[in-house]
């Protein structure tokens, strides 16, 4: 095989952060270069600043680095880019596109790129909405992120590019925190809990939204990335899964670790954008293509993240008890928030 050198864009984000680890682990420090429109954070090595969006720079960047992968992971949220409609657009399209054109012209292996959920809408099914459902997104980011999917599978079919893609579901992590999404709560509810025993949330108690925990977003990742070419049979993006719940449930876990642990609910705009979409995502094709199998649900992730966060804010957390917690099951027909305060 080829010695790779692997290029990924918006290395300081939520995914980028994580990914940069685990590639780095697999093809060795000098083989992955971080790139960020950001100043090189301290702490991490074989770093390029670089606006995405500087076509030729990035051009420059990917001919004099010898790259063979680009992992294109710049790009601006649902919640942000209903406040950002231009950039967001610019950002999420036109920089994939020259990605693309470049990875075509310059004979790229593969290129990886994050497709989401919000390419689905109020038309979609609300449950287990499946690969093929139909996709009439209400949000910038969602259109972006269909017209991406079109743009890949176009370069796919007509140039040859290996190009791969997966819908994420919202995303946890203890790493990065995201930015400018509407599933962030899920993330942000676990800071606050520890920090301050309290947390306002700005969705309703029981909307119901797909989520993943980031180690289980990496691995399908590079799973993905390393499936033979001829496994891959869907080259606009693939349906990926792993848990759904909705914010009521997920503070009757947390309360389970943290017994003083309180929630209230001030809805905001983000409440329709998480209306319009799915509650639970069906990913037959990810699991049939490439043996897609997740680890984490809702009680293992909680803890999980309760435990590093814990140790990277120096609170420790009271003992625990090893009960865990009815929640929706997965693959869901329905919803029923059990843990709400009704
Ligand atoms: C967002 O909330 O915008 C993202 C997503 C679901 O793609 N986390």
């Amino acid at each position: 095989m080829k010695e790779q050198r692997i290029l990924i864009t918006g290395a300081c984000g939520q995914i980028g952060t994580e990914l940069i680890p685990a590639l780095r682990q697999r093809f060795g420090d000098d083989h992955v270069i971080a790139t960020d429109i950001h100043v090189r954070p301290s702490g991490i090595s074989n770093y390029i600043q670089l606006d995405v969006m500087q076509d030729e720079m990035l051009e420059l960047v990917v001919k004099e680095c010898g790259v063979t992968q680009i992992y294109h992971l710049a790009a601006m949220l649902s919640a942000k880019g209903e406040q950002n409609l231009d950039a967001a657009w610019s950002l999420n399209v036109h920089s994939l596109l020259s990605i693309l054109k470049i990875a075509h012209e310059q004979g790229l292996e593969k290129v990886f790129w994050p497709s989401s959920i919000a390419v689905f809408g109020p038309n979609s099914p609300k449950y287990n909405c499946h690969q093929n459902a139909r996709t009439e997104p209400t949000t910038v980011y969602g259109i972006s992120k269909r017209a991406g999917e079109y743009w890949c599978n176009y370069y796919f079919d007509k140039f040859g590019v290996d190009v791969r893609s997966l819908r994420y579901p919202g995303l946890i992590s203890a790493g990065a925190s995201p930015g400018g999404g509407t599933t962030d709560y899920a993330v942000d509810i676990f800071h606050q809990a520890l920090e301050k025993g309290n947390y306002t949330c700005y969705l309703e108690e029981d909307t119901c939204l797909p989520m993943m925990y980031m180690p289980d977003a990496i691995r399908a990742t590079l799973e993905l990335m390393e499936a033979p070419k001829e496994k891959i049979s869907v080259r606009t993006s693939y349906n990926l899964a792993a848990m759904s719940f909705a914010p009521c449930d997920l503070a009757a876990r947390i309360r389970k670790i943290l017994p003083d642990f309180k929630i209230d609910y001030h809805p905001d705009f983000r409440q329709a954008i998480a209306n319009s979409w799915p509650a639970s995502i069906r990913d037959t094709e990810a699991r049939r293509d490439w043996g897609w199998q997740p680890e984490f649900d809702l009680n293992r992730m909680t803890l999980d993240m309760l435990e590093r966060l814990s140790v990277k804010k120096c609170l420790p957390l009271p003992e625990q008890e090893a009960e865990t917690l009815t929640y929706p099951d997965f693959p869901m027909d329905n919803y029923v928030a059990s843990n709400c305060r009704v």
